[in-house]
């Protein structure tokens, strides 16, 4: 997009925060998000965590007008809790869409960068990947599939995207009211990748910056067998429509 595009205000910002089984890492990363970011609107998305954390943000939400709490009543996966969370902001004409997870991965203090760089571009990725990124505290097995999953991603969709599975990013609403959200289906990390892919084959424009992603501390991990197989499987069935679109137009063309 021409230098001189005006974009247009980023506020106001709502920050989504999917939970399952979060309790003890709530408090304290909202408190965190509010210091570094004092405007923004929070939507915890919970799924009926058994642990009692959609009870906790209420209770917060009660007592702060910045906090906002949707329940839905089953474990639905990530991406479900995502597109339920995008919707609710919509409606309510948030200009900037943010995505964090609430273990602590996601530095609060890394925000305003992000939705600053929102300024030059559609979508933000808080990226591990490009120079300046970090990990720390992160298995050695976490960081290889990681990094395999980014670079067989990038080789079978085409799109220039050093951290395709990244949950840290800012999007501009006016992208997610375009995409088609009620086709996306991935549940797991690929809905990450599934939203990138949409986001580059619309002609957005998608701008990474550094961030240090540290390893939860509190809570257990979510990710599993059927999580990588979903991406494995869903982001092979994507590289192939990819080529036979080039080989459509590549044929239309003679
Ligand atoms: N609402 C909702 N939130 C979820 C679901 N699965 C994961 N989450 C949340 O999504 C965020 C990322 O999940 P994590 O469990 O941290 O997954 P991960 O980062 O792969 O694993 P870790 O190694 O534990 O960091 C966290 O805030 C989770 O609580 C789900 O099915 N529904
Ligand atoms: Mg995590």
């Amino acid at each position: 997009m021409a230098e001189d595009t005006h974009r247009g205000t980023t506020e106001p910002v709502l920050v989504i925060i999917p939970t399952y089984n979060e309790r003890d890492n709530l408090a304290p990363l909202l408190q965190r998000l509010h210091v570094h970011l004092p405007e923004a609107h929070v939507l915890v998305v919970d799924d009926g965590s058994p642990d009692g954390t959609g009870e906790l943000a209420d209770e917060i939400a009660a007592g702060d007008e910045r906090v906002h709490v949707l329940h839905r009543t089953e474990k639905a996966g990530l991406g479900a809790a995502y597109i339920a969370g995008f919707r609710w902001g919509l409606e309510r004409d948030y200009a900037t869409l943010v995505e964090m997870d609430a273990d602590g991965s996601h530095a609060p203090e890394d925000l305003p960068r992000l939705i600053e760089a929102l300024g030059d571009a559609d979508l933000v990725i808080g990226s591990r990947y490009v120079p300046g990124g970090a990990l720390v505290n992160w298995p050695k097995h976490r960081e290889v599939l990681s990094r395999g999953a980014n670079v067989y991603s990038r080789v079978a969709l085409g799109v220039p995207v050093n951290d395709m599975t990244a949950g840290f990013r800012a999007y501009r609403a006016h992208v997610l009211a375009t995409l088609r959200l009620s086709d996306v289906v991935s549940a797991g990390y690929c809905f990450q990748i599934d939203l990138t892919l949409r986001t580059a084959q619309e002609g957005f424009d998608i701008v990474e910056v550094p961030i240090t992603f540290t390893e939860r501390e509190v809570g257990t991990s979510k990710m599993d067998g059927s999580i990588i197989g979903e991406a494995v499987v869903r982001v092979a069935q994507w590289g192939v429509q990819r080529r036979f679109g080039q080989l459509r137009r590549l044929l239309q063309r003679r």
